[in-house]
């Protein structure tokens, strides 16, 4: 296959790529150098280290975009480069883990997910200031009574989970739904898992420079930083997919 066919064969794939058979056989001749331009990146944070302070500490922040994350952009770069999933939307891959090889599988569902899941979640956070307004706020009255209702059982749902994992706040079924994934796993991996809009990352990673072993005063000092104008815009999205 020749690099102007494949490069077709990316742009229709991630338009149809339920539809289209991925091979599973790419030729893998393909440098990393020359593939630099289908690497999946590391974005910036949306504001700097200290922005979340007092609430998330600014080390924090930096080890964890700078170091963990990066760690899954680069391990995911590792499993797909020089294959049809380079530079596909990571999103699209991690709704599709059954068509990556075998072999590939577990570390793409781990670093993808890590890729996919702290990406959002970067964005889920901003300094205080927003609220939920509008469509949104209707729907957690509906699901859940009220704002304090969601988060309340958002918050069981984050400290029942046991070792690494995410807390989400799901659309499934045109109602709101709190669940819990393990590792970076994502509700999008599992057919009608719901779609996202609004997560919290449980690994000890992220809190534990400040809070140690106090999971529930990290999940309290993640709410005060929801980035309510995000989840809106996730919520939206979610509401026409
Ligand atoms: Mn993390």
């Amino acid at each position: 296959m020749n690099p102007i066919s494949r490069r077709q064969l990316l742009k229709t794939t991630t338009a149809t790529l339920a539809a289209t058979i991925i091979p599973s056989a790419v030729p893998n001749a393909v440098s990393f150098a020359q593939e630099k331009d289908k690497l999946f990146k590391l974005d910036p944070l949306p504001y700097k280290f200290d922005a979340l302070e007092p609430h998330i500490d600014a080390k924090t922040m930096e080890i964890h975009h700078g170091k963990h994350h990066q760690a899954y952009v680069d391990n995911l770069n590792k499993q797909l480069v020089g294959t049809a999933w380079a530079g596909l939307p990571v999103e699209s891959i991690i709704k599709e883990l059954d068509k990556i090889p075998e072999g590939k599988r577990a570390a793409v569902r781990n670093n993808g997910g890590g890729h996919y899941n702290h990406t959002l979640f970067w964005q889920m956070m901003a300094p205080p200031g927003t609220k939920p307004e509008g469509d949104l706020l209707k729907a957690i009255e509906a699901s859940f009574k009220d704002v304090e209702s969601m988060l309340k059982a958002l918050k069981e749902a984050s400290l029942a989970r046991f070792g690494s994992g995410w807390g989400w706040v799901v659309l499934k079924d045109g109602k709101l739904a709190i669940v819990s994934t393990p590792n970076q796993d994502n509700p999008l991996m599992e057919k009608g898992g719901g779609i996202p809009i609004l997560g919290v990352d449980v690994w000890e990673h992220a809190y534990y420079l400040k809070y140690q072993n106090k999971r529930a005063d990290y999940l309290d000092a993640f709410f005060k930083v929801i980035n309510w104008k995000f989840v809106a815009e996730l919520f939206e999205k979610a509401k026409k997919a």
